[in-house]
């Protein structure tokens, strides 16, 4: 049998990677492994269960529909990390606030995450791949836990991540020591490491926008989707965000969420969408930009922050934001 490495093994041997580590990170990921695996035997059999699929009529802060599957991922990923003692407080999509640990264990943590529990929720009724996405900073006063630990710029992050929910699930991560990918083995319920070291190409055929929007589009952007159509590049748009970014850094090319009219600061989120995959991305060797900056460079001022999105293949990216 070939020899598996898998998740939890790999998080251990990476603890080195830190010289001064105490292993709360190590303890973190695993937390979010776990709920991994519990949002995924849910999203596999969404189209069996009535009470779990459908609409719940709760509008979140982006005055959304959250779907049941949202609903119980969030509280799937909040309690796994609650009262463990890495974590001090978590920001979601799905909450207006952050939800700050109060359990004398959880006072101390080190770190606090923001995270999208299910992203491209839209997806889940026609069985089309979903996400999670996961950014981890450490808090920066010990004494108390403010907004601020949250409006940390990109750069700052400790690990990010994300799982999707797909074909088959992987859990992919980075903590600033390149990107491995970990499939999900459902027959014994393990992430086994597939993907180690991933790379995106330097340039792409691949390009991922929504096309419906491209008159509301700013003139370069325009001009960038001409060229990809003369150039007569593939376009793919599965209206998941960790799906389509999830292919391109396989096989090389670009996701672009562009400022429209109807939402002229992008639809991404910058906290929980764009800064954790920004970092895998460079992690992966290719760009993540806004537009006129690194993602990774934007100052945060508010929880839930929009800003548009042009990440991928190096190349391609340049190219994108190019004046
Ligand atoms: P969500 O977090 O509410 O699911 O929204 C984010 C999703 C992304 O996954 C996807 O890329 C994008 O929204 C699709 O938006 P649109 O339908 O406007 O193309
Ligand atoms: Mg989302």
């Amino acid at each position: 049998m070939a020899n598996i490495k898998t998740l939890a093994e790999f998080i251990v041997e990476r603890q080195k990677d830190f010289p001064f580590a105490t292993g709360d990170l190590s303890r973190l990921l695993t937390s979010i492994r776990l709920a991994a695996k519990l949002v995924n035997r849910e999203v596999n059999k969404a189209g069996l269960v009535d009470e779990i699929l459908g609409e719940t009529n709760v509008h979140n802060i982006q005055g959304e529909r959250q779907q049941k599957l949202d609903v119980y991922a969030n509280e799937r990923f909040i309690s796994a990390m609650r009262n463990q003692g890495e974590v001090c407080a978590i920001a979601s999509e799905e909450n207006d606030d952050p939800i700050i640990f109060d359990h004398p264990i959880s006072r101390d943590g080190k770190y606090v995450v923001a995270m999208d529990p299910l992203d491209g929720s839209s997806n889940i009724d026609v069985n089309v791949s979903i996400g999670t996405i996961f950014s981890i900073y450490r808090r920066l006063d010990p004494n108390k836990v403010t907004l601020d630990d949250f409006l940390q710029p990109g750069t700052q992050q400790v690990a990010a991540g994300y799982v999707i929910y797909g074909s088959s699930t992987m859990l992919v991560y980075t903590t600033g020591h390149g990107v491995n990918g970990f499939t999900l083995d459902p027959s014994i319920g393990v992430f086994c490491l597939s993907h180690a070291d991933m790379k995106i190409p330097n340039d792409g055929s691949i390009y991922s926008v929504n096309e419906g929007n491209y008159f509301d589009f700013p003139e370069n952007v325009r001009r960038y989707i001409d060229d990809c159509k003369r150039s007569k590049l593939s376009a793919r748009y599965i209206g998941s965000l960790v799906a389509d970014f999830h292919r391109n850094l396989l096989k090389g090319g670009i996701y672009m969420y562009p400022s429209t009219a109807k939402a002229p600061k992008g639809k991404l989120r910058l906290l929980y969408e764009a800064n954790p995959l920004a970092f895998i991305m460079e992690q992966a060797g290719g760009l993540a930009s806004d537009g006129n900056q690194r993602i990774l460079e934007v100052q945060p001022t508010e929880l839930h922050q929009r800003c548009p999105l042009f990440i991928g293949s190096k190349a391609m990216v340049e190219a994108a934001t190019k004046d």
